[in-house]
């Protein structure tokens, strides 16, 4: 399990342009931070990420988002 501290940090490494959202291409550009987050998130690839916890269907994914995806996610299992 990750906490938020940890998961905010990680996601402020992949937001690259510090736009408080994680696109696609932002989670591509780090792959190895984005097999930790699918790995935490349950899914196999930031397609697969995005297409299942992108709420608002913006096509990246916030901090919340992140944060809801790992939480179902841990409750899963
Ligand atoms: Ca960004
Ligand atoms: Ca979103």
């Amino acid at each position: 399990m990750t906490t938020e501290q940890e998961l905010r940090s990680l996601f402020n490494t992949l937001d690259g342009d510090q736009d408080g959202k994680i696109s696609i291409n932002e989670l591509f550009l780090s792959p190895g931070l984005s097999a930790v987050i699918s790995s935490q998130t349950k899914t196999t690839s930031p397609q697969g990420l995005i297409a299942q916890y992108d709420s608002d269907k913006d096509g990246s994914i916030t901090f919340e988002e992140l944060k809801q995806a790992v939480k179902e996610a841990s409750s899963l299992t």
